[in-house]
């Protein structure tokens, strides 16, 4: 009989636990060289003997078991043995050997808690490179639990951690006989009569118990019976958790003098801080900051030029060689070819740049100069009511906004939190790549300055650049309307420098670009071939009318029968259901200087951006006649002509269209995250009602002023 475990991986922020993870289950969740890249749990499974199999369950890093943030409540939780469905049997404490004092806090913590653990060391390259070494073998009898030495980003130690898994496994009732911290932490007589209350608990555990109870679930006398013990001795939880840690660092401090050999330690990480110098430098740091995001999103712009054209040619050929094999006419056909290869190839097109954007993301987190980032911009962020740490999040909304808000968690601070969140989705994300780069082609000339700028790539960044202004700008209007009497502070553990993970960066690539053509592309499809049958189909009288009539007028001018032909699609196209709802809406949008089509791709795009490509793929090629299946979307909209003659995307509708995707909020799922991380659906409608009354204005400006 296999047996089953659950092992928890915990440890402090930034210690490599998801690393170890993804070693472990073969998964790939995000690893980052940013404190709290983690924020909620995950758990994967692993084989670690031939007759035990695990359950492995990744958490968010603590820095000790007094939680502040809301990602830190996650792991307490699960190690406190409230979150039913995290209940695990072992632990695998991760720590970072190169930051050894702070991390034997925290272990020292766990061992109390008395769950069966193994201490997993990473980082002991880190380690011997600032000249520290350990003795393992002497800390395990000093801490009494197994450690071994693990590097997950080469799978090194893997086999021995699985070896001692194993043996705790056998023995599961071990624990570690002392315990790290005295009785008389607390007041000894509270903690004894609590014990008689929570049989066979330990003396650690009871110290949370007394401090957090109200966050425990305890039935209701034993609450009171709790509560009552604490008055009746004075318990003083301030008192104790500073005496707690006190009596903890003097015990790590002896352990460490017997088993760990510190180089001198003004010789540690001198190449560290040679780098803090030159990217955190007052001046210069912001200059490197400017030019680091401008060749991003530069980079974004023309790295992806050619896979981009390379896609639109093959789906050029294969629309023409599918048509060629299917009949003329018919439904089938037009289904096949402009509902689905034409859904199809919006989606497709757009996967280079949401890989560069990705990776590029990925390298700033993964170098640690993300956190570099948070640091240099705190003050800013701090003036309209955010904090250094709302970077993070912002950034990478540049990719998608729902990770990001998830991302917030790591804000201590309840209200700079809320602004984060509420402000996250005006950032750019990449569902508006596909928007911007097909509109920006239509109205913006490709020149090149200087041989190398070019014009529409400058646009882009204009249109990142003013994402951001107004989240800032609304931020800082929004914090007026925001009571917290919570105190403000910055603390971020600066991560030392890391050559990226050329591996994970490429992971994380293919990764975003698979849930992209998943996630998105099913509703694209699915969008896009409702939408198919809404302009393809409508009322069956005046279908058919419509039909009648030009089959009359060709009969009475046969010369003309083609450019009769065109005129009946667009007509059938009018009055399509589709054409029908479009028409309905375009008054209220008229002053944008939108007509019906686009009126209806604003509305399909409410469930996520990028379906405006799919919607205007399909609206599009049920309108043009059968000749032009071969040309690309962008020809299409290009030639697209408004009833008086003139060209539907000229500049003023082109760039209004821009800003309306810029600001509006078109996207179900970003809604559902932020009712989720909110807990409450008053934010989400501010924030939609606010982003679309934004949207609104500034594009009706637009319009009116390039018109
Ligand atoms: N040099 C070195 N780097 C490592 C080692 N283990 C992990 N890393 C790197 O450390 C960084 C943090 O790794 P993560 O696995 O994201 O850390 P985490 O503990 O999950 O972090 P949070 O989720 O933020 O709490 C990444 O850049 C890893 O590549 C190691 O043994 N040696
Ligand atoms: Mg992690």
């Amino acid at each position: 009989m296999s047996k089953k475990r659950n092992i928890a991986l915990v440890g402090n922020p930034n210690s490599g636990k998801t690393s170890l993870f993804n070693a472990l289950t073969g998964l790939n969740q995000q690893v980052g060289n940013f404190p709290g890249v983690t924020v909620d749990k995950k758990s994967g499974s692993c084989k670690i003997a031939d007759n035990i199999d695990a359950t492995i369950i990744d958490l968010p890093g603590t820095y000790s078991l007094y939680p502040k943030r809301a990602d830190e409540w996650v792991a307490y939780n699960v190690l406190m043995g409230e979150d039913a469905d995290a209940q695990p049997d072992m632990i695998i404490l991760v720590a970072d050997a190169s930051n050894l004092k702070r991390n034997l806090l925290f272990c020292s913590q766990i061992i109390d808690l008395k769950i069966p653990v193994v201490i997993a060391f990473t980082m002991m390259d880190m380690a011997s490179k600032i000249g520290t070494e350990i003795d393992i073998a002497g800390m395990e009898r000093e801490l009494g639990v197994p450690i071994v030495a693990v590097n997950p980003r080469n799978n090194k130690g893997l086999a021995a951690l699985k070896k001692s898994i194993e043996q705790l496994t056998d023995n599961i009732s071990y624990k570690s006989e002392r315990d790290f911290i005295e009785e008389n932490i607390a007041n000894t007589n509270a903690i004894n009569e609590t014990k008689k209350i929570l049989v066979g608990t330990s003396t650690y555990k009871i110290v949370h118990h007394l401090i957090n109870t109200t966050h425990f679930s305890f039935t209701a006398s034993q609450k009171i019976a709790i509560e009552k013990i604490k008055t009746d001795n004075n318990f003083n939880a301030t008192k104790t958790q500073a005496e707690e840690i006190m009596q903890r660092y003097t015990r790590i401090k002896q352990i460490m003098q017997l088993t760990v050999i510190e180089d001198d330690p003004l010789k540690k990480s001198l190449m560290n801080e040679r780098l803090d110098n030159i990217f955190l430098h007052r001046i210069g740091g912001y200059f490197i900051l400017l030019a680091v995001l401008f060749v991003m999103f530069q980079s974004v712009y023309w790295l992806a030029r050619f896979p981009m054209d390379g896609i639109e040619w093959t789906f050029v050929k294969l629309t023409s060689w599918v048509s060629s094999l299917l009949p003329a006419q018919g439904w089938f056909s037009d289904l096949c070819v402009n509902g689905i290869l034409a859904g199809l190839s919006g989606i497709l097109v757009f996967i280079p740049q949401i890989m560069i954007l990705f990776g590029l993301i990925t390298l700033l987190e993964d170098t640690g100069y993300m956190a570099r980032i948070s640091f240099l911009t705190d003050k800013l962020m701090r003036k309209v009511g955010l904090n250094g740490k709302s970077v993070m999040p912002m950034i990478s909304a540049y990719a998608c906004a729902v990770p990001a808000i998830m991302s917030a968690r790591n804000i201590e601070n309840k209200k700079e939190r809320l602004l984060t969140i509420m402000i996250t989705p005006l950032m750019s994300c990449s569902a508006r790549l596909p928007v911007y780069t097909i509109l920006i082609a239509l109205v913006i000339p490709s020149k090149l300055y200087f041989g190398f700028l070019s014009l529409q790539g400058l646009v882009m960044m204009l249109l990142y650049l003013l994402g951001t202004v107004l989240a800032l700008l609304v931020s800082w209007i929004m914090k007026w309307f925001i009571k917290s009497t919570e105190r403000s502070f910055f603390i971020l553990e600066l991560p030392k420098y890391r050559a990226p993970r050329w591996k994970n960066i490429v992971i994380t690539m293919v990764e975003k670009a698979k849930i992209f053509v998943v996630d998105a592309g099913k509703v694209i499809m699915i969008i896009s071939l409702l939408l198919w049958i809404l302009s393809t189909f409508g009322p069956a009288e005046k279908m058919k009318a419509v039909s009648a009539k030009y089959d009359a007028l060709i009969v009475a001018a046969p010369l003309q029968k083609q450019s009769l032909d065109k005129e009946r699609k667009t007509a059938l196209l009018q009055n399509s259901f589709a054409g029908i709802v479009g028409n309905f809406i375009e008054p209220a949008i008229r002053p944008l200087g939108y007509d019906w089509k686009i009126s209806i791709a604003i509305i399909t795009s409410f469930a996520a951006r990028e379906v405006f490509v799919g919607t205007m793929a399909t609206l599009y090629s049920v309108g043009d006649g059968a000749d032009e299946n071969s040309s690309t979307l962008r020809h299409k909209m290009a030639t697209a002509l408004r009833p008086n003659g003139t060209k539907v995307y000229d500049l003023a509708t082109g760039l209004s269209l821009l800003i309306f995707y810029v600001i509006a909020m078109q996207c179900m799922s970003t809604l559902a995250i932020v009712k989720r991380e909110t807990k409450s659906w008053k934010y989400p409608i501010i924030q939609f009602i606010y982003m679309t009354a934004l949207a609104y204005f500034f594009s009706f400006i637009t319009y009116q002023i390039f018109k």
